[in-house]
C-alpha cells in the first residue's frame, strides 16, 4: 500500500457516504412530492414532532461523523507509519528543499547535485527533483521567505513549507515518470507560475544524476 494508495482508500470511502446521503435524500424527496401531490386538498398534517424519528436521524449522522473521524485517523496514523519507516531506511535518499518567492531548490544530501530554476512563464527553466527508483526519498521542507506549500497532485503529496522551521515528507517513487509539483499556498505575484517536476529515474542513471548535478 502507498501513501497515494491509502488516500485513494480513504477518498472512495468518503464518496461513497456523500453518494449514498444524495441518493437517499433525493429519494425521500422524490417520494414526499409525489405523495403530497397525490392527496393535494387534504388538510396537512397537525403532528408539530416525531421524536423518535428525529433522535433516530441525529444518531445516525453522530455515528457517520465518529465513522468518519475515527478512519480518517487510522488512515492518518498507518500514512506516518509508513513516513517513519522511510525516513529510517538505510537507503533513504535525503534532499533539502528550499522555497522562495517564487521557486523551488533541492539539494541532494548524497552528493553535490543541487538543483534550482526559474520557475515562471518559460517550462525549459523550471527545476527538476531527481530521484531514484524504488528508494525512500525523504524531502525536508523549509522556506527562505514567506509560506509556501508543496504539492504533487498525482502522487496526493502535500505539506506547507514554513520559514525557520522543517517539514518532511517521505515518499517511495516506485516506477518511472514525470510528475508536476505546485506551489499550493499562495505567496505572493507569480505563486501560480511556482511549478517545478519530479523525476523518478533508475539508481544507475541517478547515480549518474548525482555525479553530473544535471539531469540526463
Ligand atoms: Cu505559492
Amino acid at each position: 500500500m502507498s501513501i497515494r494508495g491509502i488516500f485513494d482508500d480513504i477518498f472512495l470511502l468518503e464518496l461513497s457516504i456523500a453518494g449514498a446521503v444524495f441518493v437517499v435524500i433525493t429519494v425521500l424527496l422524490v417520494v414526499f412530492l409525489v405523495r403530497r401531490r397525490a392527496g393535494a386538498g387534504r388538510p396537512a398534517s397537525s403532528r408539530a414532532d416525531n421524536i423518535v424519528l428525529e433522535v433516530s436521524y441525529a444518531v445516525a449522522l453522530l455515528g457517520i461523523a465518529v465513522f468518519l473521524v475515527v478512519v480518517t485517523a487510522q488512515a492518518n496514523h498507518r500514512q506516518q507509519q509508513m513516513q517513519a519507516q522511510f525516513r529510517g531506511a538505510p537507503d533513504v535518499v535525503r534532499v533539502d528543499v528550499t522555497a522562495f518567492q517564487w521557486c523551488w531548490r533541492f539539494q541532494h544530501l548524497d552528493g553535490p547535485a543541487s538543483t534550482t530554476g526559474t520557475c515562471q512563464e518559460d517550462p525549459a527553466t523550471r527545476p527538476t527533483l531527481v530521484v531514484p527508483i524504488g528508494r525512500p526519498v525523504e524531502l525536508r521542507m523549509t522556506s527562505h521567505d514567506v509560506v509556501h506549500a508543496l504539492w504533487i497532485p498525482d502522487l496526493a503529496l502535500k505539506s506547507d513549507v514554513y520559514p525557520d522551521h522543517t517539514n518532511s515528507l517521505a515518499v517511495t517513487f516506485d516506477h518511472a515518470g514525470t510528475w508536476l509539483g505546485r506551489c499550493s499556498e499562495f505567496c505572493g505575484t507569480h505563486h501560480p507560475t511556482m511549478d517545478f517536476y519530479v523525476r523518478a529515474v533508475p539508481e544507475q542513471e541517478y547515480q549518474q544524476y548525482l555525479a553530473s548535478g544535471s539531469p540526463a
